[in-house]
């Protein structure tokens, strides 16, 4: 544990927000009550619980949908400014399709969003945290350009039904990991593995999806509503191995082929794919015999919908990586062969229980840089970082997160106070342990402990939350703070 980039004294601005995120999936459980429809979690974990790595699925998870009062008692003990959490399509519209709405589950979200604000608690609302009904996936799923008519669609009857007291919506959670995971590389449901095909389809999907809901919300309901909408994307810093010209490009090749291949259709000045993406596809898509280019095209129209379609730029930010040129002559499509790179991570980070997280907070220091260059210094809004201990750890007094939180908050208050980037609020992953994915129970993010053997699901607050509240309460990060009930860590 290191204490690397201490700023003692320094406070985060006036303005800046604090709170805690969860998912729908991950947490809510009640996956078939009041007329909930399956989505495509239920039917994998259902079906093929041998992808999951301990066979567990989220039917109960944390039980939340049941637990209204309890989470926002202790939402409201952290002292978070906002709840992220995500809304369940297939609970408001059980068939996918917006022909016949859900009240009990439009009234579970109404009294979720009136308790978060009689208590001062602002919703912040994922339309889109990777639950699709399962009949649009039987239809093809994000590839189906039809989606993002239906989605636009779905996206209507949230503003109707909560946009009247909702003032921040996020359209999607990560479009990376539901197009790349979800269709191409097989780790996210639907677990395909069209490689270097299926992403990019699921990709423009979403990308239409997101600016078409954004022009429903400035033509029909911004006026009234007076809220906004922005669209988060998952980015891993990506740093060259080496000194060579050659890994430096690789690693903002790696930056533009999982980050700008969302935002530089919203935030670059020039709009549309990244060049270095559209050339690089275009030209392996040639040399494979492929009759257009894998990576779909927009029309000057659609570029120009999308361009500025976000009123806040959604960062999740966990880990880095450091990127080498990959060079191969390999012929079979394929998304890594397209960026040209290879990643890794070196064992001098320390590591979390996920393969893919490790501790480099210099990471989001450098990442933050790169958005105020290459974008224009739009605002950011820090909408998931955290860490994650193992399954069976049960040890409450979580020195390694509370390490973890420290040390990457203190990375962004640099980023604000000394390079001025503007970035407005800090979400941290998560609330509470919960449904970890392809990973099932056997990962822990959460600032509060679930007992997952436990039918009433018990929330028991880690160190970290009682950390995370007092930064909240200081605007500060303070190393020597320790909690009654916990003990001093050994930095
Ligand atoms: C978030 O995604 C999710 O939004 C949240 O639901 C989840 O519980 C949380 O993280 C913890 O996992 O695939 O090459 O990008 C973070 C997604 C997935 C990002 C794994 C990094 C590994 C490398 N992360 N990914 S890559």
């Amino acid at each position: 544990l290191s204490k690397t980039q201490a700023q003692d004294g320094n406070q985060f601005p006036g303005g800046f927000r604090f709170g805690v995120a969860t998912a729908s999936y991950q947490v809510e459980g009640a996956w078939n009550e009041d007329g909930k429809g399956e989505n495509i979690w239920d039917y994998l974990t259902h079906n093929n619980p041998g992808a999951i790595d301990d066979g567990s699925n989220g039917d109960i998870a944390c039980d939340s949908y049941h637990k209204t009062a309890e989470d926002v008692e202790l939402l409201k003990d952290l002292d978070v400014d906002f709840y992220r959490f995500s809304i369940s399509w297939s609970r408001i519209l059980p068939s996918g399709h917006a022909n016949y709405i859900n009240r009990e589950g439009v009234n579970y979200y109404n009294e979720l969003i009136d308790t978060l604000i009689a208590n001062d608690i602002r919703p912040l609302i994922t339309m889109f945290h990777w639950d699709l009904p399962q009949p649009l996936q039987e239809i093809g799923g994000w590839p189906n350009p039809i989606l993002a008519d239906l989605f636009v669609d779905y996206a209507k009857v949230l503003f109707d039904e909560f946009g009247d007291r909702v003032l921040e919506w996020i359209t999607f959670n990560e479009p990376y990991q539901i197009c790349h995971q979800g269709y191409s590389e097989a780790t996210k449901a639907p677990l395909y593995a069209q490689d270097g095909i299926g992403g990019y389809l699921c990709g423009h999907t979403l990308l239409l999806a997101h600016a078409k809901t954004y022009q429903l919300y400035n033509e029909s309901y911004r006026e009234t509503q007076q809220g906004r909408v922005g669209i988060t994307v998952n980015a891993m810093w990506g740093e060259p191995a080496s000194e060579s010209e050659d890994d430096a490009t690789a690693a903002e090749n790696y930056i533009q082929f999982t980050f700008g291949w969302f935002f530089n259709p919203i935030y670059a000045s020039e709009g549309d794919y990244p060049s270095v993406m559209r050339s690089q596809i275009d030209a392996n898509s040639q040399a494979e015999g492929f009759q257009r280019s894998r990576l779909p095209s927009f029309t000057q129209e659609e570029i120009e919908l999308l361009k500025g379609s976000s009123d806040f730029l959604g960062l999740n930010h966990y880990s880095s990586y450091e990127c080498a040129r990959l060079t191969t002559d390999e012929t079979t499509p394929s998304f890594i062969n397209d960026m040209g790179v290879s990643y890794t991570q070196p064992d001098t980070w320390e590591a979390g229980a996920s393969f893919w997280l490790k501790v480099y907070p210099d990471g989001i220091r450098k990442l933050l840089n790169w958005i105020k260059t290459r974008y224009g210094n739009p605002e950011v809004m820090i909408t998931e970082n955290g860490f994650s201990y193992a399954g069976n750890e049960q040890d409450l007094q979580d020195c390694r997160r509370v390490n973890y939180y420290n040390v990457y908050l203190e990375a962004i208050l640099a980023a604000i106070v000394e390079d001025e980037c503007n970035v407005t609020a800090y979400t941290a992953w998560s609330f509470m342990d919960n449904y970890e994915w392809l990973r099932g129970y056997t990962q822990r993010f959460g600032l509060y402990y679930v007992d997952f053997t436990d039918d009433d699901r018990p929330r028991t607050p880690k160190m970290s939350s009682r950390v995370y509240s007092n930064i909240i309460s200081t605007r500060a990060i303070n190393w020597t703070y320790v909690p009654e009930g916990f003990t001093a860590c050994d930095w």
